[in-house]
């Protein structure tokens, strides 16, 4: 069966009564994604990131490559189960948030499900807090069809921040 890769961005700024510490959060994160038919095949550095937006305390930011024979709306399915297995709540938009899941890039390029899902994230070239771990991981992939790879996306991302 044919199978695709995807990057899967990972971000946590609240504690949880188990896994702990944001970044403790954001790796079993990882390890409930690595199960069956979903294979981690790369983990970035789990990184500390100042919240962009009101979501008030710092981040654990990290991004990891899966393979998969599922396509996008199934993986997303799939994601949105572990957010909901980690106590994740739907409130306030950017609030702060115990584990969020996004599909960043897909191997296949772009794909289009509407308003709930759309690959490239519409946000990639725009957050550094994704785009760094994702260099780690996928520096040569590009961040649309016909756009920048995610390494001259982030270099130009910093160079107009600075
Ligand atoms: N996620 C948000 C809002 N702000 N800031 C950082 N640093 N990292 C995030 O993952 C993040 C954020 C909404 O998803
Ligand atoms: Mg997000
Ligand atoms: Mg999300």
């Amino acid at each position: 069966m044919r199978s695709y890769f995807y990057a899967i961005g990972l971000g946590s700024n609240r504690r949880h009564g188990r896994h702990g510490s944001p970044a403790s959060v954001v790796r079993a994160a990882i390890a409930a994604l690595d199960r069956c038919d979903i294979r981690v095949t790369a983990v970035s550095p789990v990184i500390t990131t100042p919240a962009l937006g009101p979501a008030g305390r710092s981040f654990a930011n990290a991004a990891v490559m899966v393979e998969t024979c599922l396509d996008p709306p199934i993986l997303l399915d799939r994601i949105k189960a572990i957010e909901a297995a980690f106590g994740r709540r739907r409130g306030r938009r950017w609030g702060p948030r115990v584990i969020d899941l996004d599909i960043l890039l897909w191997s296949e390029g772009a794909y289009r499900g509407g308003r709930r899902l759309s690959v490239p994230h519409r946000c990639v070239q725009l957050r550094d807090f994704v785009l760094k771990p994702l260099v780690a991981l996928a520096a040569d992939w590009r961040v649309g069809p016909g756009a920048l790879t995610v390494r001259h996306a982030r270099r130009r991302l910093i160079r107009r921040a600075g």
